[in-house]
């Protein structure tokens, strides 16, 4: 077996393109994601020879297109020199068997194009596990085909004669190190969960950046707190969670973490796989998300940023909407941000641009979230039971053996005074 944790695609060169629009897309959705599946293709180095938007009817469960499209693509690829044919739709195993066979070319889906950028991109020893284990999940059922993936040679599953017992071996492997790749993710999260705990001791409030690839996570973090993470104009960049303190006026501290960025049908075992990482936005106290406005299907990466969320089930957070790159946007777009989500903030990380009424925001929230919390106060403390009925509203107090319990909302400029007390901050 070639090793998922390692391997770089770095066999296929030319790529011929194959996007689909259905009648239950919205108008021109398709010709859409097929520019985006261009410009993810191209981050994987590989030359787009040409670009095909076919209009699907009915899709046909042996090719997805019916037999003479599929000639037809297939000798418009060939004429144009290309050596893997990559579809905007996702391919059943089966379909995509049989199109490499039909072909004699490599033939991959976007999921499996963003599987491979994702593999590109991952250098810790956490992203590489989550990487390999999506992989695996999506290689299982397709071990019969010529290609399993874009770096390997050809396959040999479907080689028949002693293919069978070769499959069932292969499959075999695959299952085990999916489970072994499981159980190395999960002491993931625990190590983690610890370090969050850690650094929890102090209530310090949270807030994790969510939002499309390229939107700007990473830049606007590096403006924000002064840091160095990497922002580059490529997709994915980003991969591991990185938090970093910000400090905002009357010396409020806030953690803020950057995170994976999403994108239109992101493969479903990828968000799976990334839950680990993607702890950080379930836990923050609040979102922020980022759009990139001057990129005119902003409203599209909104719906599918939100989905997402849903799907980690992080959906019913607060959420601050913040339109950057308003530099480069057009009157026009910033009109439809406007109207997108008229609280939504515009400002521009690379030019500083709104972010003073960014900090405001997340000044009021950050008090705000600080504010429920949990206290176990010593018996023979009562200053400080006196001071907290002062400082905050009171819901819930008890005399315990270990001392007073109080739950309340206190405001979180006093967290250094309270937070010698905390047990745990209540959501
Ligand atoms: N014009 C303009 N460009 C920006 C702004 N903010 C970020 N960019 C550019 O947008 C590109 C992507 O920025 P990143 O910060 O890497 O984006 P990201 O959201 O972290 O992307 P991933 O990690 O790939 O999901 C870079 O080339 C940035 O320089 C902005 O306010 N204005
Ligand atoms: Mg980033």
């Amino acid at each position: 077996m070639a090793d998922f944790l390692t391997d770089k695609p770095t066999q296929l060169e030319r790529a011929f393109l194959v996007g689909i629009q259905t009648d239950t897309m919205a108008p021109g959705e398709g010709a859409e994601l097929l520019l985006e599946l261009k410009e993810l293709v191209e981050n994987l180095r590989l030359r787009v020879t040409n670009s095909v938007l076919v209009n699907l009817r009915r899709p046909t469960p042996a090719l997805l297109l019916g037999s003479g499209k599929a000639e037809e693509l297939i000798a418009q690829a060939k004429a144009d020199g290309a050596d893997v044919i990559v579809f905007d739709e996702a391919l059943s195993p089966a379909q995509q068997r049989n199109w490499e066979e039909m072909s004699g070319l490599a033939v991959i889906d976007r999921q499996e194009v963003i599987l491979e950028i994702f593999a590109d991109r991952a250098h810790t020893r956490e992203a590489m596990l989550q990487v390999a284990l999506a992989r695996m999940e999506y290689s299982l059922p397709r071990l019969t085909r010529a290609w399993t993936h874009l770096s390997r040679q050809r396959g040999k599953g479907a080689m028949g004669g002693e293919g069978e017992t070769q499959l069932e071996q292969d499959r075999r492997t695959v299952r085990d190190r999916i489970s072994h790749l499981k159980r190395e993710l999960i002491n993931v999260v625990q190590q983690r969960d610890v370090q969050r705990r850690k650094r929890q001791r102090v209530p310090v409030p949270t807030c994790a950046i969510v939002g499309y690839t390229n939107a700007g996570k990473s830049t606007l973090l590096n403006t924000l707190t002064g840091s160095e993470v990497l922002a580059a104009n490529k997709l994915f960049a980003t991969l591991d969670p990185t938090t970093r303190q910000l400090v905002l006026r009357g010396n409020q501290k806030l953690l803020v973490t950057d995170t994976v960025g999403f994108i239109r049908r992101l493969p479903h075992g990828l968000v799976e796989a990334f839950k680990a990482t993607l702890e950080e936005v379930v836990v923050a106290d609040f979102l922020l998300h980022i759009l990139d406005v001057s990129n005119p299907n902003f409203e599209q990466h909104h719906a599918t940023t939100l989905a997402v969320l849903a799907e980690l089930g992080a959906g019913d957070k607060t959420i601050v909407t913040v339109f950057n790159k308003v530099d480069a946007a057009t009157p026009a777009l910033i009109q439809r941000a406007r109207q997108l989500e008229p609280d939504g903030l515009r400002v521009s990380a690379r030019t500083r641009a709104g972010l003073d009424k960014l900090e405001t925001r997340c000044l009021e929230l950050a008090t705000d979230t600080v504010s429920a919390t949990e206290l176990l106060v010593p018996p023979d403390r009562y200053d400080v039971i006196a001071r907290l009925h002062e400082l905050g509203q009171i819901h819930e107090q008890e005399h315990t053996d270990d001392g007073v319990r109080i739950k309340g909302r206190f405001p979180a400029t006093q967290t250094g005074y309270f937070a010698p007390f905390v047990v745990s901050k209540a959501k």
